[in-house]
């Protein structure tokens, strides 16, 4: 009696034992999570995808060690609410930072502090455009605001710090600095690693001036597009030809102030933040360009291309250093045996115009902008050389994650994981997408729209002070030149994608009762700015 007793007692014991080892093992398989996105990328300007404008081996590296995605999309194409529906896993509408002037409530759910409490070492660095102090990290270092490429200002969890050095390196730096000797090694971590670049003014590092000053760049063939049948792109403010400012956008700050700008004074502060050593390999790149520009006296067209000319090569130039830093991060991962479970993505906050409609800048749903890149590496689930055609968003981020982290997806989350298409289990994957683009009056003037993309069409509502439908047939019109919206043609078609808008955004709880709260909440923000102003004219003219 007493012996089987005491075989019960030691099966009981062997088996609580082994099961508290497997949970120790479950808890060290919790991958680590690498976040890496860049401000303004556009899939164009990363040559795993094809476009042959640049080299990007170490971003490339990604997607051959892992997949790249080839329909990545934003859920609204700016900086600040791309960022906020990245951290909620939510549409702009439902986390409140419609725009990038709406402040971003921090006190709200997000992916790092579900993570943290998960039992995650989690860290901010770089880029973030939401102000307030970020929460939900027990390291943040992130730069004010925009950030500044040369000597940037950041907040080191509160407090400021100012960094001499080229932005996208020093943001590097601090990674690195975090990821080698900051974090509790015993924890899995999820890092945020998040660079400026190649945000405008796409100012390059030095080392970096002139890297595709030997390539001949194409015009897009849509450069010259007149917007025939397209009343809001028509009224644009981000043409290269009209809009790009010389001085400002293209360096050609001359010192006898003979090249006209109305922003040379933002230029000059922008110079200005260099140091002296800085400033004489600048000038040794740029001052025979402005020399060689004020000789040749360029109009019309022929201005055209020197400018897009200008802006491709600094845009790309700039985009070696985020390249650079993605290589430095990997080779880390790599040396240190970390790269079987560490999930790597690189992202951006949307995609860019590299002259495609005669654009620079971002914020339409029209493909260069709603698209972003997405690459992505899991040793463990993902296979080498994997492409990923499945309808993303960046709303999917923050779901993905926690699952993968074995963490409970919070059910107000409007993302899914895209954890199992990956995995070939598409069945139930979405088949259209929602977008929405709120600031306008703003920038570049993009007029207020929403709509929704299948994998071949896609229908555009444009309003506030208009009402203008689009309507593009992708597979036959993939540049988005021709509207089709009102052909007889399409009837049915039309039809069928009103309907789909009205479900996704039901779907999606997006209604315009919403949309009017946010109208009038975005008025009184520019009535009190306007307040503001002028109460601080009244005051300096009192003086
Ligand atoms: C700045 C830029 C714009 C850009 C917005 C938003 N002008 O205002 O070109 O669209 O930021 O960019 S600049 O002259 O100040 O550079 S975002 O990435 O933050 O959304
Ligand atoms: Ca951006």
């Amino acid at each position: 009696m007493n012996k089987l007793k005491f075989i019960v007692i030691g099966i009981l014991l062997s088996t609580l034992l082994s099961s508290c080892q497997e949970k120790k093992e479950e808890k060290v398989q919790q991958p680590n999570i690498i976040f890496i996105m860049s401000d303004d990328h556009g899939y164009q300007a990363i040559s795993a995808y094809g476009h042959n404008l640049n080299h990007t081996p170490n971003i490339d590296r990604i997607a051959n060690e892992g997949a790249l995605f080839t329909h990545g999309y934003v859920s609204n194409s700016i900086c600040a609410p791309s960022r906020a529906a990245m951290l909620t896993g939510k549409h702009s509408f439902k986390n409140g930072k419609i725009d990038n002037v709406i402040p971003y409530n921090w006190d709200q759910d997000n992916v790092a502090k579900r993570l943290q409490k998960a039992g995650y070492e989690t860290a901010l660095i770089g880029k973030i455009h939401l102000h307030g102090n970020p929460q939900g990290f027990n390291y943040s270092n992130v730069l004010r605001g925009q950030g500044q490429y040369y000597n940037p200002d950041f907040i080191e969890n509160g407090k400021k710090r100012k960094y001499h050095g080229y932005c996208t390196e020093v943001t590097t730096n601090i990674t690195m600095d975090w990821i080698k000797n900051k974090r509790n090694k015993n924890k899995p971590f999820f890092l945020m690693y998040h660079q400026k670049a190649p945000h405008r003014t796409w100012m390059p590092d030095l080392k970096h001036l002139g890297t595709y000053d030997d390539k001949t760049f194409e015009l897009p063939d849509n450069f010259f597009d007149k917007y025939e049948g397209r009343k809001a792109a028509k009224q644009h403010e981000m043409g290269i030809f009209k809009h790009m400012d010389l001085v400002y956008d293209l360096k050609m700050l001359d010192k006898q102030k003979q090249i006209n700008s109305p922003r040379r004074r933002q230029a000059q502060s922008k110079y200005n933040r260099m140091d002296s050593t800085q400033r004489a390999k600048w000038d040794a790149y740029y001052d025979p360009i402005i020399k060689d520009f004020k000789a040749r006296k360029l109009k019309g067209e022929a201005l055209a291309k020197w400018k897009y000319d200008r802006y491709i090569k600094d845009y790309l130039s700039t985009i070696q250093s985020v390249d650079d830093g993605v290589g430095e991060l990997l080779n880390y991962i790599e040396k240190e045996g970390l790269s079987k479970n560490t999930i790597i993505v690189y992202t951006s906050d949307q995609g860019f115009y590299l002259g495609e409609h005669g654009w620079f800048d971002k914020r339409w749903m029209y493909e260069e902008s709603f698209r972003t890149p997405i690459l992505m590496k899991y040793p463990k689930e993902i296979k080498p050389g994997t492409i990923e055609d499945g309808l993303i968003q960046n709303i999917d981020f923050a779901p993905t994650f926690l699952d993968y982290a074995n963490v409970e997806i919070p059910k107000d989350m409007q993302g899914e994981s895209f954890r199992p298409i990956l995995n070939g289990e598409k069945e139930d994957w979405r088949d259209a997408l929602y977008y929405t683009y709120y600031e306008h009056h703003g920038a570049h003037s993009v007029q207020r729209h929403h709509g929704i993309r299948t994998h071949r069409y896609k229908l555009i509502h444009f309003y506030y002070d208009c009402d203008n439908w689009e309507l593009y047939d992708l597979k036959d019109d993939p540049k988005e030149m021709h509207n089709l919206y009102g052909d007889p043609n399409y009837v049915e078609i039309q039809k069928e994608l009103h309907q789909k808008l009205e479900s996704i955004r039901e779907k999606y709880e997006d209604s315009d009762a919403i949309d009017q709260k946010y109208i009038q909440e975005h008025l009184q923000q520019k009535r009190e700015k306007d307040q503001a102003k002028q109460a601080r004219r009244t005051n300096s003219s009192k003086k």
